[in-house]
């Protein structure tokens, strides 16, 4: 089939794309579908990464869950430089620093007026020193956000076990940390129990204090109520992922993984999943332990950015108190191996036309061309009333990738619920991915496909499908067979994804995912 015949199959499978335009009558946006994103969720969301900190004494004992017996006089970094954890961070795109204020030992990272467990008794500057305020100064000078773990389970305070006592402690500390430090962007905490005490954790009341103090916080727990814990410590989300969840199904301790993983496209709150993933074995540094490679951490990446959620990482700090300069050269691999991959998007000069647009075919203001701004502000929205949504992308030239980015603007909520993309290759249409939720960001990988026509149909939605970004990228890091291998599994790190062709049914070589 020559060009001309190429045409015509696609004017049939898309009827409206190429007739004449409509007037483009100005148009508002459509509504939104509920549950949407809050203003501090957005920023969080658009974040995409942030940089956890675990550092106090077991940093120097060696330890991941301090006994809270730990003698104040082992915090001794000699070097300790938050400067240098914020440049780390702001340079491998981290837009956000979280700090363990507390961990579970009880020791205090600033001089708490409440406790002489804190670095006012430590040798470090002589006791004068506040780590948390010389972290959110740092983050501040790097233009990124700033956040606090304050660990509920406190081994070393006396009244921890008494309720009424520890929930007033708790929320004294709180309230230093939120009235202090100017600006925080994200609370982080568990449900963590100490074993053997009746303790319970008044989070409502938590939860109302922290937002009366801090009106661009996020909490994270694992049930919200901003952000949820995507249920795994290893940096994994499921391959459906919704922000939408309902919190009355669990319980902060309590929850259900797959539930957690893969959210509730009928949840009733916005609650998108934080990934939460060390660097290393522990959560705190040990001499004893080596980095993940950079590769490991972009197979993270596109399990957790990738899969609509955020990614926080794990770097902690040595007992010089600086990153590690191993942890700090996998960082850099890692940043650049996502800069070779996404700096350039191989779909960014193509011809985007869709089956409807609101507004009409040559309203600008949804146009399918939107799709190649990477900003969920501007997006393709199809004529509402429609039973199929398509997009057809011609790449001007036969292209090579192997790598799908598609994005909704959740801002009006999130509504994909199943998609599959199409190649033209020998005249035929083969679908190359086929997928669940978009939400943010979808990252999808495949074998290498070539071609020059593409199409994305969005097979069931919640509401009118809205897109915001389409990109495609060559990854030449990842383990990838090429469309020739076929008939063998194939292989992304641990994942094993069946690569079937399938010509009874529509002539179809399909990598689901
Ligand atoms: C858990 C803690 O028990 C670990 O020590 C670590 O801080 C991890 C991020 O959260 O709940």
């Amino acid at each position: 089939m020559k060009m001309a015949a190429i045409l015509l199959v696609l004017l049939v499978r898309i009827p409206c794309a190429y007739g004449v335009a409509a007037s483009a009558a100005s148009m508002p946006p459509p509504l939104p579908v509920l549950p949407v994103p809050s203003y501090a969720q957005l920023q969080w969301q658009v974040s995409e990464m942030a940089l956890f900190l675990h550092f106090g004494p077991n940093t120097f004992t060696d330890s991941e869950w301090g006994s809270g017996r730990a003698d104040p006089a082992v915090f001794a970094p000699s070097a300790l430089d938050a400067g240098q954890w914020a440049r780390v961070a702001a340079a491998g795109g981290f837009k956000r620093v979280v700090l363990t204020a507390k961990h579970h030992d009880g020791f205090c990272l600033w001089p708490s007026a409440l406790t002489n467990y804190s670095v006012a008794a430590s040798p470090w500057k002589g006791g004068a020193g506040d780590v948390v305020s010389e972290l959110s100064t740092a983050a501040r000078a790097e233009g990124i956000g700033f956040g606090l773990y304050l660990s509920p389970w406190d081994r070393h305070e006396p009244v921890y076990g008494d309720t009424v006592a520890y929930n007033e402690h708790y929320m004294g500390q709180m309230t230093e940390l939120l009235t202090r430090y100017g600006d925080v962007e994200e609370v982080w905490l568990d449900g963590a129990k100490g074993e053997g005490k009746d303790m319970d954790y008044m989070f409502d009341a938590w939860f109302a204090l922290i937002h009366q103090l801090q009106k661009k916080v996020v909490i994270f727990s694992d049930t919200g109520p901003d952000t949820r814990w995507v249920g795994d410590e290893a940096g994994v989300a499921g391959h459906t992922c919704w922000s939408p969840f309902n919190k009355s199904m669990v319980t902060i301790g309590h929850i259900i993984p797959e539930y957690s993983r893969s959210g509730d496209r009928f949840g009733q709150d916005w609650v998108p999943a934080e990934c939460d993933v060390s660097i290393r074995p522990g959560w705190f540094w040990h001499a004893s332990e080596k980095p993940k490679n950079a590769t490991t951490l972009l197979d993270i990446y596109y399990k957790s950015v990738g899969r609509n959620c955020l990614l926080i990482l794990n770097v902690p700090p040595n007992s010089s108190g600086l990153i590690s300069a191993e942890d700090m050269q996998v960082l850099q691999e890692f940043t650049e191996i996502r800069q070779t991959i996404f700096s350039q998007n191989f779909a960014a000069n193509a011809t985007v036309t869709a089956s409807t647009v609101r507004g009409g075919l040559g309203n600008p203001q949804f146009a399918p061309s939107n799709v190649l701004q990477e900003s969920i502000y501007s997006y393709w929205a199809p004529e509402e009333g429609q039973t199929s949504w398509e997009m057809l992308f011609d790449l001007r030239q036969s292209t090579s990738f192997n790598v799908l980015q598609l994005q909704e603007p959740i801002q009006m909520g999130q509504r994909t619920i199943k998609f599959h993309v199409e190649i033209l290759v020998d005249e035929l249409w083969q679908t190359i991915v086929e997928g669940t939720t978009i939400g943010y960001k979808r990252l999808l990988q495949f074998p290498v496909v070539e071609g020059q026509f593409l199409k994305l149909s969005v097979d069931s939605a919640r509401a009118d499908p809205l897109i915001s970004f389409f990109g495609i990228f060559i990854d030449p890091f990842s383990v990838t067979y090429s469309l020739e291998n076929h008939d063998k599994p194939f292989l992304v790190n641990s994942e094993v994804i069946m690569l079937r062709t399938d010509h009874s049914s529509g002539n179809k070589s399909t990598a689901t995912m």
